[in-house]
């Protein structure tokens, strides 16, 4: 099957992603936020050269340094060598041709730099929801090479929610003396995030931010027996940068050092599987085949000919069920 945008077969479309290649990424990232059929095999192809990466998610209130701190980290793993990837979800200011918002974070796209590949995710497309396309994107990533993979959020929403539960490792941020400084107000980020950044460190209100968050964190006891860090951060200069980076893994180290990386590989692996298999049972039900059946049995439920139970038992048998919409159709009226 050749691939449109690029023009290539398909064992070579695998093997420019996998070797980086730029434009192929970009076409593949496309047909992944497009939801494409065609993501899939070639999503499949690339599952087994992935695994490699780290995928951090950075998340905080809007305006608390998520971008400049990803800009400087971007810079430290290049120090190191590592090559990185940044998936930005709904930002409010898009990152583009390696700036971000505008004059406030600049991506410099100097030498060395040209190996980080940024890309905003904000297109929620038919069905509503972008964690499954992240999660893809990341995916992509990690065969084209990429062994840190960040992943910015603002952590609003139910959507994001399921980015973060995809992540390796997640990390929270909290500004002094802001009105939101301590990242509870949503719903288990405190039980959630493993490594916590007191980002604009600069300011007021620093260690009576920390007090709160020690406290907050000794109430609860993870079952994994970590003990989340609490890094101070000043993104706008790149102080404590680094810390975070070796936060990060420690975590990793951690998770090796008591045979935990696993079960939460498991744990993870649930939470996709759920999103894979919901999103592909909705693609199904709207999609061609099988739409005008879903509609049908909508008419039938609301003139109360059927119980919605039953019906969504049968759809439930049909689009599992392997055979035609028509064909299972048949069969349906025939009993
Ligand atoms: N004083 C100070 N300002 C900072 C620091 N980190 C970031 N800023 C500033 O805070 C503002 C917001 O930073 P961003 O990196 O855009 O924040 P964000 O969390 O990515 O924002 P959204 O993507 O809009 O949610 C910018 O003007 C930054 O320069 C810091 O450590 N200290
Ligand atoms: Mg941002």
């Amino acid at each position: 099957m050749p691939w449109k945008a690029v023009n290539l077969p398909f064992h070579q479309m695998l093997e420019r992603i996998r070797a980086g290649d730029k434009s192929a990424l970009a076409c593949a990232i496309t047909l992944v936020e497009q939801r494409a059929p065609e993501r899939i095999p070639l999503l499949r192809g690339l599952f087994p050269f992935t695994g490699g990466a780290q995928i951090i998610g950075i998340t905080g209130a809007p305006g608390s340094g998520k971008s400049t701190l990803i800009a400087q980290a971007i810079r430290a793993y290049r120090q190191q060598q590592k090559r990185v990837g940044v998936i930005a979800v709904d930002p409010t200011t898009p990152y583009s041709g390696g700036s971000t918002l505008g004059d406030r974070v600049r991506i410099q796209n100097g030498p060395g730099a040209s190996d980080a590949f940024i890309r905003s995710m904000a297109n929620r497309g038919r069905l509503g929801s972008i964690a499954p396309a992240t999660a893809d994107v990341a995916t992509l990533l990690d065969a084209s090479g990429k062994n840190r993979i960040l992943i910015e959020t603002a952590g609003t929403g139910e959507d994001e929610l399921d980015i973060m539960s995809v992540t390796d490792v997640l990390v929270a941020l909290a500004v002094p003396g802001t009105e939101d400084d301590l990242p509870m107000g949503k719903a288990g980020l405190m039980e959630a995030a493993d490594i916590f950044v007191i980002n604009k460190s600069d300011r007021d209100g620093v260690n009576q931010l920390e007090a709160a968050l020690r406290e907050s964190l000794a109430l609860n006891r993870r079952p994994d027996n970590w003990r989340p860090r609490i890094i101070k951060t000043v993104a706008s200069t790149g102080e404590g940068v680094a810390d975070m980076i070796a936060a990060v893994d420690a975590y990793f180290q951690f998770l090796q050092q008591h045979n935990l990386a696993l079960s939460k590989a498991i744990a993870k692996w649930q939470v996709r599987l759920l999103q894979m298999v919901r999103e592909h049972l909705t693609e199904l039900l709207l999609g061609p085949e099988y739409g005008p059946l879903f509609e049908g049995f909508a008419v039938s439920v609301a003139e109360r000919q059927l119980d919605p139970y039953t019906v969504m038992e049968r759809l439930t048998g049909i689009v599992t069920g392997g055979s035609s919409a028509s064909a299972k159709t048949k069969t349906l009226r025939a009993s």
